[in-house]
């Protein structure tokens, strides 16, 4: 979890493999542009900083978080990527809808994570507060696209390493 102990982009550049050549599909939700726009800027810059080429990153929106599980599951279906980046913002109202999606899109993302031949990232962010967002998107701790960056390329790698053993 991010805390003030860690920030979301902070991490051993040494220790992430080359990113030249994977294939990347991330599904972006439209809910909280502002936030997931600046999810998404991270996660790309960071994958390009890694040796990922343009052409390589596939980005498609969505209009919600809830509807990030079936954007993955057809980005995992298409067999053209070798990792799925999922990014969306949830932030509490009023009503406990929150807890439904962000139960609904985690559990959702997570059974996608076990049947899928490839990793999803889990990029869903759950905030109480418009502020605890902006603070991990770029904020006072990091961006949370960056760390799922970094973690689609080192599972890719991961598979890869047990593919060639
Ligand atoms: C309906 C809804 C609400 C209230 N809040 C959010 C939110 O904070 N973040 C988000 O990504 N999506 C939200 N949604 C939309 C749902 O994710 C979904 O798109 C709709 O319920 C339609 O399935």
């Amino acid at each position: 979890m991010a805390s003030k102990l860690h920030n979301l982009s902070d991490y051993d550049f040494s220790r992430v493999p080359d990113a030249k050549g994977m294939r990347f599909g991330i599904v972006v939700a439209e809910w909280n542009s502002d936030i997931t726009g600046a999810l998404l800027e991270g996660a790309v810059a960071t994958l390009k900083k890694h040796g990922a080429l343009e052409a390589d990153i596939h980005t498609q929106t969505v209009p919600g978080s809830f509807e990030l599980v079936y954007g993955s599951s057809l980005m995992v279906d298409s067999r053209r990527f070798d990792a799925v980046i999922a990014i969306g913002c949830v932030i509490r109202g009023d009503t406990p809808h929150f807890d439904y999606i962000c139960e609904g899109t985690t559990q959702g993302l997570a059974a996608l994570n076990n049947r899928a031949q490839i990793p999803v990232v889990y990029g869903l962010l759950t905030c109480n507060t418009l502020q605890q967002a902006l603070d991990r998107c770029g904020g006072s701790l990091g961006n949370k696209g960056d760390e799922c960056a970094v973690t689609a390329i080192k599972m890719i790698d991961f598979r890869r390493q047990l593919e060639q053993a």
